[in-house]
């Protein structure tokens, strides 16, 4: 499906960006991601509401705030936030939820010059947007309680000060992190599920659907009511809602992206 040039779609969601990040450290198609923002913004599309769904800042290996202090950290914030202002429509909801790579501290808030400059954006910062038909979350819930992200967050905080000596260590840190304490990709159906029957759980989904990002997986499920909406560091993928069907977009090159899925909200969904 193309979309429509001048066309007012209901939602965006994207997540996984981790933007700040350096390119020698990770390649993370930021540029493309602003070339998607672009065609929207030339096509006229725009959205009624915007959704960032977690990790679109990273902070493990960066303060994300000490870069806001300095003037060309506001212009990379602005090269984004701008962007993002350009395709939502006047009196856009735009929520912004926090992952856990929007974090670097134990219980997992926002830094506070960050939460302010989104705030001062128009941006609602949360943890989980709900409503009668979608609950969203980065879905890092279905990996970590609130004990787990402490004591991840610890060991986290002693590894990757050694990788803050010089970027190549950030490789070695990223291998032992990933082998010992990640266990954010689903490999088998079963773990899939069980992350699921978690996340489900603990964000309180019951009958509605089920919008996060986090494991990297794009997918929509229409037994789990779940929609994840991948990533964009690795594979540039997006969901669009138009009234009650979510598309799920994989960025392919300059102004060319492909449709994966397509899944319709359930009629019993907007009455709890
Ligand atoms: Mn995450």
């Amino acid at each position: 499906m193309k979309l429509k040039r001048g066309r007012v779609y209901r939602s965006l969601f994207i997540s996984d960006v981790h933007y700040l990040l350096d390119k020698k450290v990770k390649p993370h198609h930021h540029k493309e991601l602003f070339s998607l923002l672009d065609y929207f913004h030339r096509k006229k599309i725009r959205f009624e509401r915007i959704f960032l769904v977690g990790d679109i800042l990273e902070n493990w290996y960066l303060s994300s705030q000490r870069k806001l202090r300095r003037g060309k950290g506001i212009k990379r914030f602005n090269k984004l936030f701008d962007r993002l202002d350009q395709i939502a429509i006047r009196r856009a909801q735009k929520i912004y939820i926090i992952g856990n790579h929007d974090s670097f501290n134990y219980t997992l808030t926002l830094p506070p010059q960050v939460e302010t400059y989104l705030e001062n954006r128009g941006w609602e910062t949360m943890e989980i947007y709900e409503d009668n038909e979608i609950v969203v979350a980065h879905g890092h819930q279905g990996q970590y309680g609130k004990i787990f992200w402490f004591i991840n967050i610890l060991i986290v905080k002693i590894v990757y000060s050694l990788a803050l000596l010089s970027p190549s260590f950030f490789h070695a840190a990223e291998e032992f992190y990933r082998k010992n304490f990640n266990f954010d990709r689903n490999e088998t159906r079963e773990e899939m599920l069980q992350y699921y029957s978690i996340l489900s759980n603990r964000v309180r989904q019951k009958n509605r659907l089920l919008i996060s990002g986090h494991t990297h997986q794009f997918l929509a499920s229409e037994d789990l009511y779940v929609i994840n909406t991948g990533d964009w560091v690795e594979s540039r993928t997006f969901v669009i809602q138009d009234g009650d069907i979510f598309y799920g977009y994989v960025y392919k090159k300059k102004n060319i992206f492909e449709r994966e899925f397509k899944l319709k909200l359930r009629k019993n969904s907007t009455t709890r």
